[in-house]
């Protein structure tokens, strides 16, 4: 597949997109053409984050919710991002084992992302992949990603729709979260709630989220995914809470930010890719080899480098 006769219908095809993300994700030859020639084929779509600690329960979830949605939708991708593993490409096996339901399916697309690859950084390449897969004509998209570190923060910044996936265990990791994920949660899911305490978590939550700040109060739902409980009360809340963002405009404003942002990396790139050109590289190459003393200091050399 050359990149640079990719239309929106070859896209549709899974092999072809998976290529597309090969090369976005390595930057090979030819990627920013290729993302370029796809740009304005896209259509803005549901980003739907499913984020919470190791074991939660996302990829049960996603696989029940990806289930459900697919009554309206006709077709569905899915990204798993594990920052700390070092596996890229289709569905790792635990996560064939999850998302059993739908990994055969032909109209839901799942990959995972592990940080292998990715050679701008892990949220650079997410970014430019949900164009690929905005381009391809998918309905929603759902992103998981597993932790609660800073690289998830990021990621699921790309979300319109964050759903945080607790347990009734889940105590300690609240009092870890309360300033980083709770803040930017829309939906909390209480995963497992077969065990005892997931009512006692729910009214901690509803508490909390009484006197939080926030716009708009998410709701707390509990889940059992395993059997498929509460997945349509989610759907419907993923539903309202996009329903939400339109009526707000917040989503064309995220848009407006997603659009300066990739504007903003495409520059950068570009103005280093030409700055730093052969006989400046060997400049600081020469430098980096002498003796500490010797060198020509890291936070003045851009003064000194040869035109
Ligand atoms: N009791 C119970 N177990 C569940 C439920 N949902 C998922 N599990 C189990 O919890 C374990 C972890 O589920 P996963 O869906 O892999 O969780 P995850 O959050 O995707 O895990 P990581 O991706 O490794 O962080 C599996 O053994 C599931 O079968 C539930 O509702 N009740
Ligand atoms: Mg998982």
């Amino acid at each position: 597949m050359s990149s640079f006769n990719i239309s929106s219908n070859s896209l549709k095809e899974n092999c072809n997109l998976s290529r597309a993300i090969t090369i976005v994700e390595n930057k090979l030859d030819g990627y920013s053409e290729l993302l370029s020639n796809i740009y304005h084929l896209r259509k803005n779509i549901q980003k739907i984050g499913i984020t919470g600690p190791p074991g939660a329960g996302k990829s049960t979830i996603t696989n029940s919710l990806c289930k459900d949605l697919l009554k309206e939708d006709q077709r569905i991708a899915i990204i798993s991002v594990d920052p700390t593993s070092p596996f890229n490409g289709g569905a790792i096996l635990g996560d064939r084992i999850r998302m059993k339901d739908i990994h055969d399916l032909d109209n839901v697309y799942i990959r995972s992302l592990g940080s292998r690859g990715s050679a701008g950084g892990l949220s650079e390449t997410i970014d430019e992949i949900i164009i690929l897969l905005e381009a391809a004509g998918f309905d929603r998209l759902i992103i998981e990603t597993v932790g609660v570190g800073q690289v998830e923060l990021d990621v699921i910044n790309f979300c319109d729709t964050i759903v945080l996936c607790l347990t009734p265990e889940s105590g300690d990791d609240i009092q870890m979260m309360k300033s980083g994920l709770l803040e930017c949660a829309d939906i909390i899911s209480i995963n497992k709630s077969d065990r005892p305490g997931s009512k006692k978590i729910n009214i901690f939550l509803n508490q909390l989220f009484d006197i939080s700040q926030k716009l708009r109060k998410p709701p707390v739902l509990n889940l059992v995914a395993l059997k498929n409980k509460g997945i349509d009360e989610l759907a419907l809340e993923i539903k309202n809470h996009y329903l939400f963002l339109k009526s707000t405009n917040a989503e064309i404003k995220r848009d407006i930010e997603r659009y300066k942002k990739l504007a903003f990396n495409s520059i950068k790139n570009n103005l280093s890719n030409e700055f730093l050109n052969e006989k400046r590289m060997s400049f600081i190459n020469k430098e980096a080899k002498k003796e500490n003393i010797k060198r020509i200091s890291p936070f003045k050399i851009f003064k000194k480098l040869p035109k």
